[in-house]
Formats: C-alpha cells, structure tokens, sequence
C-alpha cells in the first residue's frame, strides 16, 4: 500500500502546551519505518503550517479562542488531503484532536467533488461533542465531531464546504468522560457509542464486528485514535488522562480486527504530548497501534 503521512503540530485547540510536538514524537517513535518494514512504500509529506500561539491574539475572529488560526491549518488539511491519489491511504499525524475537522474532512473530499459518504471510528475517552455555547472549557479539540456533523462555529464547519458527516455514520468506542450538555446533544444525534462499560461488558471483538455492521453502507472508513482512549498507564502523555481506559490489547485488537476487515481508508494519530510522557511511551504505544491497523502479523 502506498501510505503518507501528514503531520499537523497543533496545540491550540488543547487547553496544555506540548502537543505541538506530537509529530516529532512519532516520527521519532520510527513511524515510518515500522510501516516500511511491513512492505508498505511509505511517504512523509511534512508538516502543514500551523500558528504558534506567541505569535497571535488568541481571541481573534470569532470569540472562540484560536479560531482563526485553527480554521487556517483545517483549509489548509483539507487542500493537502484532497489532493493524494486515490490509492493513498494517509496518516495524520497531530497535534490536538481539532485536526480532525480538516483530516475527515479533507478524506471525505479526496476523489469526489461532493464528498463520500464518510464512516467515523472515534477511538477515544472524550466524545468530543461539544459546541461553543455548551464547551466548560472552550477548547476547540473538544469539539471536533460536532463541527464535522455541522454544529457550532459556521466557517468551521465548512471545511469541506456542504459535506456534512452524518452522526448515523459515526461509532465512538472507549467513552468514559462527557459533559453533561454534550451527553445530551450525542443522544439527540444518536450516535453509536461504545462506552467503557460497553468495552467491559461486551469485549472488543464483538465492539469492533458490531461496528464494521453498523458502518456497512458507507463508502470510506477513518479512524480517528485519540491517545487518551487508552488508560493512562499505557499513554501517559497526553494532555487529558482518564482512568479505566482500554488495555494495550484492547487497543491492539481493535486495531487487528478493523485491519482484517480491509475496509479502513485512513487514520489520524493525536493527542500524544512528549513534555507529558515517559520517554516518549506513548509514541511509541501509538506507532505500535498504527502498524496494527496496517497489517503487522505475529505469525
Ligand atoms: N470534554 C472536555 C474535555 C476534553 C475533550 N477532549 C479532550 N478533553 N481531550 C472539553 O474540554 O470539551
Ligand atoms: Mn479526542
Ligand atoms: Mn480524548
């Protein structure tokens, strides 16, 4: 497979500094290499330009903090993404979970003028659901789902300009952390959600199958892995830690089992925050994680 890899270091959707370095951390982690050494031609297209706080007015444009500025780096996601071959599968790499307004966006565009119907696997603690009038914190990386779906900010949500994903087409797997506004606004929408109760209860396999069913009309797959679906004794660098998170193996599986179903198009890796970890673990839990969807075998 012809893989590229897009870094996005962008922190100012995150209320803590760091996770501008998470492209480093995971290029450093052998990225790369690991998905070479699985005989995949592997392509790294740099990083897109992303502001660095110091040097902007954080309440700029429209009240939101760093919208302006996070709307720049999405155009310029969307233009970089829409534009790969269709062969390409392309891994972004961030950076704070806003990216992916301009990652899902800028797949769903890639080889249709008006967009696939996209399906979303949301691997995460957070359901980032939220809108500016019901976010605690204002972070834009809380967010991100609910702007793909078409709520809240308007220019953000017109990355893709009238794509919209639909929340029938999304599954969330690892939740443990929602606000209260959010849960209510996810219910309205009706999106399948797997919670840790769930992951529990159920086990991963039958989690990741009755997901591959559910999305069995769509036309792409991403993945989008956040570092903090995973308990913090696995990831601890990464900016909002929960505990009671998935195991290393949960993680893995999942990551195994979508790879059998062929059917993923594309993934983003965000989240990871080297100032955080030790070591850089997390990255290097995260590269392991990306070589399992792409086709790592033990035997
Ligand atoms: N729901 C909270 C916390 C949060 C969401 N995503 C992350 N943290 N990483 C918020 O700020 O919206
Ligand atoms: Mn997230
Ligand atoms: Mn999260």
């Amino acid at each position: 497979m012809n893989i590229n890899i897009l870094g996005i270091p962008m922190d100012l959707g995150a209320g803590r500094r760091g996770v501008d370095m998470g492209p480093s951390a995971l290029r450093n982690a052998q990225l790369c290499q690991r998905l070479c050494e699985l005989g995949h031609q592997v392509k790294d297209l740099g990083d897109v330009p992303v502001a660095l706080p110091e040097t902007i007015d954080k309440f700029s444009g429209s009240g939101l903090d760093f919208r302006d500025p996070i709307l720049e780096a999405g155009r310029a996601t969307v233009e970089r993404l829409r534009g790969l071959p269709d062969g390409v599968f392309p891994i972004t790499i961030g950076g704070d979970h806003s990216i992916a307004i301009g990652t899902v966006a800028g797949n769903a565009l890639r080889g249709s003028a008006e967009g696939h119907r996209m399906g979303l696997i949301w691997v995460d603690a957070h359901t980032d659901f939220n809108t500016p009038e019901i976010s605690p914190s204002g972070n834009i990386h809380g967010m991100p789902v609910a702007q793909l779906c078409g709520l809240g900010d308007a220019d953000l949500a017109s990355l893709a300009g009238d794509w919209r994903l639909d929340p029938r087409d999304i599954v969330m797997i690892g939740i443990r952390s929602v606000d209260p506004k959010e849960a209510a606004l996810v219910r309205e929408h009706g999106i399948k959600i797997y919670t840790m109760k769930d992951v529990d209860q159920l086990g991963m396999t039958r989690i990741a199958e009755e997901a591959l069913e559910y999305l069995s009309g769509v036309d792409r797959l991403h993945v989008s892995y956040d570092a903090d679906a995973l308990d913090p004794s696995v990831t601890p660098g990464t900016g909002t830690p929960i505990p009671g998170g998935l195991s290393y193996r949960e993680g893995h599986l999942l990551m195994e089992l979508l790879c059998e179903s062929g059917r993923v198009t594309s993934l983003d890796i965000v989240e990871v925050n080297p100032i955080l970890d030790d070591k850089n673990k997390t990255a290097e839990v995260m590269v392991a994680m990306a070589a399992s969807l792409l086709g790592l075998r033990i035997l």
